[in-house]
């Protein structure tokens, strides 16, 4: 974290290059409110999820607005986790809320079903929280700063290999989660280019409560770690129960172990449980300060890395509506989005790559006496 910077100068950082707008102080005078719809997992079992982004994008969009340069007013709808209702939300704000751009959904399954009407009406979307394999092959408009599993997962796996000898492991995903699934084969991969052997891969559902034939399978072959790849709610039973019948062994998983939810439900069987992320707070870095007394002093509540990440998409946005010049022109705003190199987050440096992915660095955390602390 060298050359820090602060609020009032991120707006500029990514205004650089291009050239192509003539007069640059008009630019964002009298250029209009730009309209972002947001579709987040706002109820229902993965709320926590949709409901930190909602904070984090809240916070944001008021010190923007504050700054002046540009003006965001933002539109929720809540998709519940579900595809189809993901669907109906990007058709509502394209076609009747007219929005310029959207942020979310919240799960990957969400944005492989309705990333494709963004694409097709040529309005850039954005995923804070989508880390499946493939997100942005959707098309030109798909964007994501979304640190895919492809660079966390092999991070995290890597680190538990080294720090705890990993020889043996076993694996257990949801097999009805595209996101998942899609998790699951990235750490399937990791595994095997580390050397260590799976004893067994376990499935269930999403919603599921009851893990223990799988558990019991797991316990009987001794595994030194195991990976899950599910989202929190099913991720905290597994873990609950897992200690219940003796396994103590680390257990690794994929991004939705990201949400202090896991250790609200599992309570001390979440100690031991690794994942890499690209936020920590506990770095040290004056934004990171800034933005964590900002967000305790609106919610009462350290943000988590859902929050950070749609805190920064924001601001991402918010750098290249000022670029283009424009808040209702959706082509424009997607070609200034795609130039964006040198931004400045609370989740670190961020720029897309040719295929409008992040190149961000992540941390490796373990949950340590309930809280998230840096694997080292
Ligand atoms: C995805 C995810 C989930 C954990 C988001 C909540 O990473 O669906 O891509």
């Amino acid at each position: 974290f060298t050359g820090m910077m602060i609020g009032t100068l991120l707006l500029t950082t990514a205004g650089c290059g291009g050239g192509s707008a003539p007069a640059a102080n008009s630019v964002s005078e009298g250029a209009g409110t730009a309209k972002i719809g947001v579709v987040a997992y706002l109820s229902g079992g993965g709320a926590a999820y949709g409901q930190s982004q909602k904070e984090g994008l809240d916070l944001a969009k008021d010190e923007i607005n504050a700054l002046g340069k540009v003006k965001i007013e933002l539109v929720y709808e809540d998709s519940r986790g579900n595809n189809t209702e993901a669907i109906n939300a990007v058709n509502k704000l394209i076609n009747k809320d007219n929005v310029v751009a959207l942020i979310g959904p919240t799960l990957s399954g969400e944005m492989f079903a309705s990333g494709p009407i963004a694409n097709q009406s040529e309005v850039p979307i954005m995923g804070t929280s989508t880390t499946a394999e493939g997100i942005t092959d959707i098309g030109e408009f798909v964007f994501r700063n979304a640190l895919p599993e492809s660079s966390a997962v092999p991070q995290a796996v890597k680190m538990a290999v080294e720090k705890y000898n990993l020889k043996k492991v076993a694996i257990m995903y949801s097999s009805n989660n595209d996101w998942a699934v899609s998790g699951y084969k990235t750490m399937a991969q990791a595994l095997k280019d580390n050397g260590v052997e799976v004893l067994a891969t376990e499935t269930f559902a999403d919603k599921d409560t009851d893990f223990s034939a799988q558990l019991t399978k797991i316990s009987s072959l001794k595994p030194d770690a195991v990976m899950v790849s599910s989202l929190y709610q099913e991720a905290a039973l597994v873990l609950k129960k897992a200690r219940e019948i003796g396994i103590t062994v680390p257990f690794v998983g994929t991004n939705g172990f990201n949400s202090p939810e896991l250790i609200k439900i599992a309570g001390q069987a979440a100690d031991g449980a690794i994942v890499a992320s690209p936020w920590y707070p506990g770095k040290e870095s004056e934004k990171i300060t800034k933005f964590v007394t900002d967000y305790k002093a609106k919610y009462n509540k350290v943000p988590d890395q859902f929050a950070a990440q749609s805190y920064d998409a924001l601001y991402i946005y918010a750098s290249a509506l000022e670029k283009a010049g424009s808040s209702t022109d959706r082509a424009k705003l997607r070609d200034s989005l795609a130039t964006i190199k040198d931004f400045q987050g609370v989740t670190g440096k961020f720029a897309f790559d040719e295929k409008r992915n992040p190149l961000m660095d992540a941390t490796v955390l373990i949950v340590k006496d309930g809280q998230f602390t840096e694997l080292k």
